[in-house]
Order: structure tokens, then C-alpha cells, then sequence
């Protein structure tokens, strides 16, 4: 948590990039390299997600999270773990041993699964930052669900606070939950501007601290240029 703070705060950049390249590039390690160059001075983490970690071997994620780490910048591993205990975390040990410095972890296996997930990964000095709402227009069939009078994701932040997460994803694409949950203290990490709908400067406003940005950057004819627009009017914005 205070490392990826500490990173955003040396590159005036709230812009977790997401690392999301599509299945007809080829050469995928190289580039991930080429972005990465690109748009470093503009992103204060990656985050890599089935993209790159399903293709490439650990050796071949561990240079990727080498070349992160020189521009000073944070890496995040979003396959949102989901699974028993044990599953977790031999997950958490590979990852980490990857260099990652953050995993996603979807609370909906329960308190003490979370707890113990964050636990092993604090441990291994990695952080956790928890799924509280998603995105994605369904989201609200599974973290809007009403259970026991209030929506499923009220639980699910409790549940990451609780277990001593890092960081939560709410979706940029869902203002009003943003602004609940912008009133308790762990850092919100907001998906969802541009392909899929949301903007970011609203995002910010609406109580997001990073914004986990793909597409829009990595399939641009100019990553840093659109990198850089973004950084730029999210500075003006919390500046006025
Ligand atoms: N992501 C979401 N929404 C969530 C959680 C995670 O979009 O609620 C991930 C996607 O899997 C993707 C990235 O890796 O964040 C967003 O990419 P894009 O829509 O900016 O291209």
C-alpha cells in the first residue's frame, strides 16, 4: 500500500496500467517491454492480468516485472483469486516469486479465506487489494445482490477491511458506489474508463485513488500520448 502510494506520488500518476495485450500480437514479452517504455513516466503501476500470465512462462513475467521495477513503478497480478485456501496460496508463492507486488483477491470466498490470503501474502511483503464491485454491467447480479437487507459488496468491503487489505476495485463505470465507499480508508482502484464506458477525471471525483486503465492506452497508435492526456487532465482536475 505505501509502496505503489510512494510510487504514484514520484510520478504525479494515479494510472494503474493495465498490461492487457491482445492474443494476435506476437512476441508478447517484447511488447509488453515496448509499452512499458512508452508510458513509465506516465503510470505509477501494471497491472498484468490472463493477457500475459496464461501465455509466458514465470522467467518471461519475471523480466516483465524486472523492467517494471527499474522505472520505479509497482506490479499488480489480477486473476482475482478465488479458490480454497491452500489453492491461494501456492498461487500467492508463484506469484510472488515472480515478482509481483500486489494480487486481487475476490472476497466472496469468505473472511477467513481473505484473511488468510492476506496474511501469506503480507508475508511474502506482497499486498492484496480486494474485489468490492465490479465493472462489468453484470456486476450487479453477483456484488449488487441484496443479502440481508444491503448489497453483497457493503459485506465484501467490510470483509477486506477486516482482513487488513491493501487496496479495493470498484468499478469506474459505478459512481454511486464509488462515492460510498470513498468514505472509508482503503485505497479504491477503479477499472472500467474508456472501453468500457467510464471517464476518468469522475472517477477521481467520485472518490477513486488509482485508475486501472487498458485498452485505451495499450491498443492506442500512441500509448504515451494518450497516457500522458490522461495524467494531465487528472492533475488539472484535483488541482481546481
Ligand atoms: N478489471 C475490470 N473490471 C473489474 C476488475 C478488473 O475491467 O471490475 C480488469 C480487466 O480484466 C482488465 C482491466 O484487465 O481491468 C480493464 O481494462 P480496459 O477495460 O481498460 O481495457
Amino acid at each position: 500500500r505505501e509502496r505503489i502510494a510512494r510510487a504514484a506520488d514520484a510520478k504525479k500518476s494515479p494510472i494503474v496500467l493495465a498490461l492487457d495485450l491482445p492474443t494476435s500480437k506476437r512476441n508478447l514479452p517484447a511488447f509488453a517491454a515496448k509499452t512499458i517504455r512508452a508510458v513509465g513516466q506516465h503510470i505509477c503501476a501494471v497491472k498484468m492480468n490472463f493477457h500475459l500470465i496464461l501465455p509466458l512462462s514465470a522467467s518471461e513475467i519475471s523480466r516483465i516485472n524486472k523492467l517494471v521495477h527499474s522505472y520505479g513503478l509497482q506490479s499488480i497480478a489480477d486473476i482475482k483469486l478465488n479458490d480454497i485456501e491452500n489453492t491461494n496460496e501456492v498461487a500467492i508463492d508463484h506469484l510472488t516469486r515472480m515478482g509481483f507486488d500486489a494480487v486481487i483477491a475476490n472476497p466472496f470466498i469468505g473472511k477467513g479465506g481473505l484473511a488468510a490470503l492476506v496474511q501469506k501474502a503480507h508475508k511474502a511483503g506482497a499486498g492484496v487489494i480486494a474485489l468490492v464491485y465490479m465493472s462489468h454491467p453484470g456486476a450487479k447480479e453477483g456484488f449488487g445482490l441484496e443479502v440481508g437487507g444491503r448489497g453483497l459488496y457493503s459485506e465484501f468491503l467490510e470483509r477486506a477491511t477486516g482482513a487488513g487489505a491493501d487496496g479495493i476495485v470498484v468499478g469506474a463505470t459505478q459512481l454511486d458506489i464509488l462515492r460510498q465507499v470513498a468514505k472509508q480508508q482503503l485505497p479504491v482502484y477503479s477499472p472500467g474508463i474508456g472501453a468500457q464506458g467510464g471517464d476518468a477525471e469522475q472517477a477521481i471525483r467520485s472518490g477513486a485513488d488509482y485508475l486501472i486503465i487498458g485498452r485505451s492506452i495499450v491498443e492506442a497508435a500512441q500509448p504515451a500520448k494518450v497516457a500522458k492526456e490522461i495524467q494531465s487532465r487528472i492533475l488539472l482536475s484535483v488541482r481546481k
